[in-house]
C-alpha cells in the first residue's frame, strides 16, 4: 500500500490471491440464485458458522439492517448499545428505513451489557402505551470502546435473558473472527446461541467489498427480499465474491497476526512521553490511545504531521486515536510508526 494506513481495517487492499480469483471467477445472476461464487461464498460461510443459511451484501451496515429488519418491524423497539455502530454510524437506518425505535443501553469497558439493563429495557407488552421490544442487538467484537470481545458464556446468557422474553438477538460480528481469535473459540461457538450474525469480509479478511448474514433458512431468506428492497441485488457479482471465498478460506487464520502487531503498537506507544494507553486493554487489531495534558498538538494536528512522513492514523476527537492493524501493515511497519510518534511528539 502506498501509506502505512492504521485509521482501520476497511483500507486494505485485496491480497494478490484475491485478485487472481477474480479475474477468474465464474459468474451467473445472483437475483436468478444463479451465480455458483456466490452460492459456493453462501453455503460454506453458513457451514462455518454453523446456521443453515447466509447472504452475501454489500457492506456490513447493509448486513446489520437486513438482518435487524428481517426480525422487527415498525413501531417495534431493538435493545443495543449506546456505543454500537448499529446506533451510531449507520446513518439511523434503523429508525430511517425500518421504522424501528432503537433502545440503547450502556455498553460497559469490557464491551458487555449489564443483564439487568437488559431487562429494564425490556418492555412491559400488557402495557398499552409501550413499544414491543422484538430484539437484542449485541456487537462482538464491540469495537466503540476498542474492540472488546464477547464470551460464548456471555452470548448464551444474553440468548437465554432473550428467549425468557421471547425475543430474538442478532450480533453485529463485523470483527467476529478476531473475537474467535481472542476468545480462543471458534465463529460457530459464538454464533450457536444467537438468532444471526452479520460479518465484513472488507475489514481484517481483507476483501475489497461484501459482508454476510448468517441465520435460519427463513431468516435469511427474510433477510434476502429487504436486500432486494434496499437496491442490494447483485448480478455477476460473483467477481466480488471470489475474493470472499479467499477471505473465508484464507485471513482467519492470520488474524492473530494482526492482533501481534497491535500488541507491539500498543506496548511501544505506551513507552512514549505524552501518549497514555494500557496495553493490556488490547483484545484484538484495535490500539485506542490518549494525549497527556503535556502534548500542546491535538490529535488532528499530530495527524498531518504523521501523514507527512507515509503514516495515516485516525484521530477520533482533538486528544486520542484509534489505530487499527492488519493485513498491509508488517512489523517493522510498527516499528516506524512507533518512531514517528516519538519524533513528532518530541
Ligand atoms: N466500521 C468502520 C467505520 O464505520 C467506523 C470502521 O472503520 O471501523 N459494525 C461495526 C462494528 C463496524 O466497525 C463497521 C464499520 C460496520 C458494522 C459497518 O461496516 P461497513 O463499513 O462495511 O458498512
Amino acid at each position: 500500500m502506498d501509506y502505512i494506513d492504521l485509521r482501520s481495517d476497511t483500507v486494505t487492499w485485496p491480497t494478490p490471491a484475491m485478485r487472481e480469483a477474480m479475474a477468474n471467477a465464474v459468474v451467473g445472476d445472483d437475483v436468478y440464485g444463479e451465480d455458483p461464487t456466490i452460492n459456493a461464498l453462501e453455503s460454506e460461510t453458513a457451514a462455518m458458522f454453523g446456521k443453515e443459511a447466509a447472504l452475501f451484501v454489500v457492506s456490513g451496515t447493509m448486513a446489520n439492517l437486513a438482518a435487524i429488519l428481517a426480525q422487527a418491524g415498525r413501531g417495534d423497539e431493538v435493545i443495543l448499545g449506546d456505543k454500537a455502530h448499529t446506533f451510531n454510524y449507520e446513518v439511523g437506518s434503523l429508525a430511517a428505513l425500518g421504522g424501528i425505535q432503537p433502545h440503547p443501553i450502556p455498553v460497559q469497558p469490557d464491551g458487555t451489557f449489564l443483564l439487568d439493563d437488559i431487562r429494564g429495557a425490556i418492555r412491559d407488552r400488557s402495557n398499552v402505551h409501550y413499544p414491543i421490544t422484538r430484539l437484542i442487538a449485541l456487537e462482538n467484537a464491540q469495537c466503540g470502546v476498542g474492540g472488546m470481545p464477547l464470551s460464548v458464556a456471555y452470548t448464551a446468557q444474553v440468548a437465554a435473558l432473550a428467549a425468557e422474553h421471547g425475543l430474538k438477538v442478532h450480533v453485529d460480528g463485523s470483527r467476529i473472527f478476531n473475537a474467535a481469535t481472542a476468545l480462543g473459540c471458534t465463529v460457530a461457538d459464538l454464533s450457536a446461541p444467537v438468532d444471526t450474525v452479520s460479518f465484513c469480509l472488507s475489514k481484517g479478511l481483507a476483501a475489497p467489498v461484501g459482508a454476510m448474514v448468517v441465520g435460519s433458512a427463513a431468516l435469511i431468506e427474510q433477510a434476502r427480499r429487504i436486500r432486494k428492497a434496499l437496491g442490494g441485488g447483485m448480478r455477476q457479482a460473483g467477481v466480488l465474491a471470489a475474493a470472499g471465498l479467499v477471505a473465508l478460506r484464507d485471513m482467519p487464520g492470520r488474524t492473530q497476526d494482526d492482533h501481534d502487531t497491535a500488541a507491539e503498537l500498543a506496548r511501544g506507544l505506551a513507552a512514549v512521553p505524552g501518549m497514555i494507553l494500557n496495553p493490556a486493554d488490547v483484545k484484538i487489531n484495535i490500539v485506542r490511545c490518549w494525549l497527556d495534558d503535556s502534548v500542546p498538538q491535538t490529535a488532528f494536528e499530530i495527524a498531518d504531521a504523521l501523514k507527512q512522513q507515509g503514516i495515516l492514523v485516525g484521530p477520533r476527537d482533538a486528544r486520542s486515536f484509534r489505530l487499527v492493524t492488519h493485513y498491509w501493515i508488517s512489523s517493522a511497519d510498527i516499528r516506524r510508526v512507533i518512531s514517528a510518534f516519538e519524533e513528532v511528539l518530541a
